[in-house]
């Protein structure tokens, strides 16, 4: 097709063409679209093994061992778990449930935060597809699987090129036991801003209709305000609304007595009031040392009715400690992921935890085996990922200093990388610390933690001090997330602004005077689907419609790439990275019973205009496929 366009293009008919001609005419590019699936992924795969995947060194692709999945057919057959409690009982049955459990329950955030924090949040569908009915029959006993929400919504689109949506149908087919948790931003639902009310309402709604039971709802502020809406909106769907404190500052610290215990009990109260039906104590950075979270622990369950679920990162390498403190201070669930997936800026291990309460009275009754041979499997699976692990590979106790949250360390640092900040790398961590004093001490976590890392990263680039940023603001232009944060878009901190630098920031801006949902213009989810109608070549769900209203220009893109490729989410994942070897051949499902036998043939030299022919069989027929080499 390229060479169709070439030669039928005026300028090349009238021999108006030189070495610039491929560059300057992008029409080109412009091919009729492949019909079918098997020319489409087969231009994936030309495309990423000439190419390489956007972001990660170019390498020849590795060769893996097959990840190891354990066999379930014949075990834990008739599973009634707590899916099928809420089913029957529904959110109050679900709740006195957890009250009567002894045990200490498990949230298993393996397919959500574990990979967020470790591994810029890129694990993917196929990945979760292949170990998921292993999971639900190896962990009947789980409270929950927390497999949705947070960064992974944007993240399937935008680099996976995949679809969220079928991820949360997909999964729960395959694990219809136990209750599915998603993180949800209060108002800014999946996002990194406030939306207006209707769509949280409408986000709330589709995604429980769709899987979700458990919505962890916080506001990155701890904003109460800023959570009503997604709370009452949970509790119209007859799902489970954990309404989240986010911990902060160090309840031990007398410097820090803006976030001391009366702090968060008063909090907890509110959100109880609120309609909260467990309280979720979200330790987003890993803070809440082991006699803190005794003291925290003991002092909530004497203060609310409702059952209390504590989340944590292992960063400091505190994490095992700090759960056995509020294990004994009667937590009723705690998060933890898979080992081989655990620790670090990760959750802390459920084998190590499980291990570590032999002989303890609330030690839960779950198989080692079963998390053992699960971590195997998820040891040889985040091998392939490694291009996107953050380097650290000890424990960082620091993290009581500057208190970034366990997904933004590494994404932090690839922001410093990107503006040449690597080698001030400490500095930045240290600015971080001190921007969030001068913001008036802040909770900070997505998105008011990403506000905090782009003030550092300014400051430390244009040599600010919190001195000159009050007597020279008037003449400096803040990063536009800066100002919104001022003007009060995602919310109000506890003890309001610091008056001096808003006023320097805004520059004249007029602060929001209510909360920004409430101001913000409904969408009308209609028009939506009908601008969406001939972009998407079909007629849109509910799912494209939310996707377009939370995320416009990641939502085209990722509709552009699955007009190009198809669905590559059937594709593995070394070959998604890293695209074919000379000579090999592979097997890809593209539906149940319906496969695809592929082998690279050869790969032809780049041609005058700058595409390469690359050579596959495609069961058995030779097919060719054109593809621009880029480098
Ligand atoms: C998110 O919002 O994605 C988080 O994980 C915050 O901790
Ligand atoms: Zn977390």
């Amino acid at each position: 097709a390229f060479l169709i366009n070439v030669m039928q293009h005026s300028k090349f008919i009238k021999g108006e063409y030189d070495t610039s001609f491929i560059d300057s005419t992008p029409e080109l590019f412009k091919f009729p679209i492949p019909k079918d699936r098997g020319t489409k992924l087969l231009t994936y795969i030309a495309d990423v093994t000439v190419n390489g995947f956007p972001g990660i060194e170019r390498v020849k692709k590795p060769i893996y061992a097959k990840p190891r999945i354990p066999k379930v057919s014949d075990v834990n057959n008739d599973i009634r778990g707590t899916k099928q409690i809420l089913d029957e009982f529904g959110p109050e049955g679900l709740v006195e449930w957890v009250k009567n459990q002894e045990q200490v329950l498990l949230t298993d955030t393996t397919f959500r935060d574990a990979h967020q924090s470790l591994l810029a949040t890129r694990i993917r569908s196929y990945d979760m597809l292949k170990i998921a009915e292993p999971t639900q029959k190896l962990l009947p006993e789980a409270f929950s699987f927390e497999m949705w929400g947070g960064a992974t919504f944007d993240v399937s689109y935008r680099f996976l090129k995949e679809d969220p949506w079928q991820r949360l149908v997909e999964l729960r087919k395959r694990m219809p036991n136990t209750l599915f948790q998603m993180l949800f931003r209060g108002s800014n639902a999946v996002g990194y801003k406030n939306y207006p009310d209707n769509v949280i309402e409408e986000f709330v709604k589709v995604s429980s209709q769709a899987g979700i039971d458990v919505f962890r709802i916080f506001d990155s502020l701890n904003w109460v305000k800023g959570m009503e809406v997604a709370i009452r909106a949970v509790r119209d769907a007859g799902k489970i609304a954990e309404a989240a404190i986010c911990y902060t500052g160090d309840i031990h610290d007398p410097t820090r007595s803006k976030y001391n215990l009366q702090y968060y009990i008063d909090l907890a109260k509110e959100l109880e009031q609120q309609g909260a039906h467990i309280l979720a104590i979200k330790d987003m950075a890993g803070l809440l040392k082991p006699e803190a979270a005794y003291e925290l622990i003991s002092e909530l369950k004497a203060s609310v009715n409702i059952p209390i679920h504590l989340h944590t990162h292992d960063t400091s390498g505190n994490g095992i400690f700090t759960y056995s403190k509020a294990i004994d201070a009667g937590v009723d669930i705690v998060d933890t992921a898979i080992s081989s997936m655990a620790g670090l800026t990760s959750q802390p291990s459920a084998n190590s935890l499980i291990y570590a309460l032999d002989g303890h009275n609330r030690k839960p009754n779950i198989s080692l085996n079963g998390l053992n041979a699960l971590s195997h499997y998820w040891e040889d699976v985040r091998s392939f990922y490694k291009d996107f692990e953050s380097g650290m590979n000890a424990p960082h106790p620091e993290v009581y200093e500057h208190e970034m949250p366990g997904g933004q360390y590494s994404n932090l640092q690839q922001q410093a990388k990107a503006v040449g900040l690597l080698n001030r790398w400490d500095e930045v961590k240290d600015m971080y610390r001190r921007v969030n004093f001068l913001f008036g001490d802040i909770v900070k976590v997505t998105p008011s933690s990403k506000i905090v890392g782009d003030m550092a990263l300014f400051m430390v680039q244009n040599e600010l001090d919190e001195e000159t940023v009050i007597t020279k603001g008037k003449t400096i232009d803040f990063p536009e997330s800066v100002i919104e944060f001022f003007q009060g878009y995602i919310g109000m901190p506890h003890g309001g602004f610091p008056k001096e630098l808003q006023e320097v920031v805004l520059k004249g801006r007029k602060p929001l005077e209510k909360r920004a949902g409430e101001l913000l213009e409904p969408v009308n989810f209609d028009q939506i689907k009908e601008e969406l109608f001939p972009k998407l070549k079909r007629k849109p769900t509910d799912f494209d419609a939310l996707g377009y209203a939370l995320y416009p220009k990641v939502f085209e893109d990722y509709v552009k790439a699955f007009h190009r490729y198809g669905d590559v989410s059937c594709i593995d994942t070394p070959t998604f990275l890293h695209g074919m070897r000379l000579g090999e051949e592979l097997e890809i499902e593209i539906e149940k019973g319906k496969t695809l036998f592929i082998k690279l043939v050869s790969i032809g030299q780049v041609q005058r205009d700058g595409t390469r022919i690359v050579f596959f069989e495609l069961n058995g027929q030779p097919r060719e496929i054109v593809v621009k080499d880029e480098s």
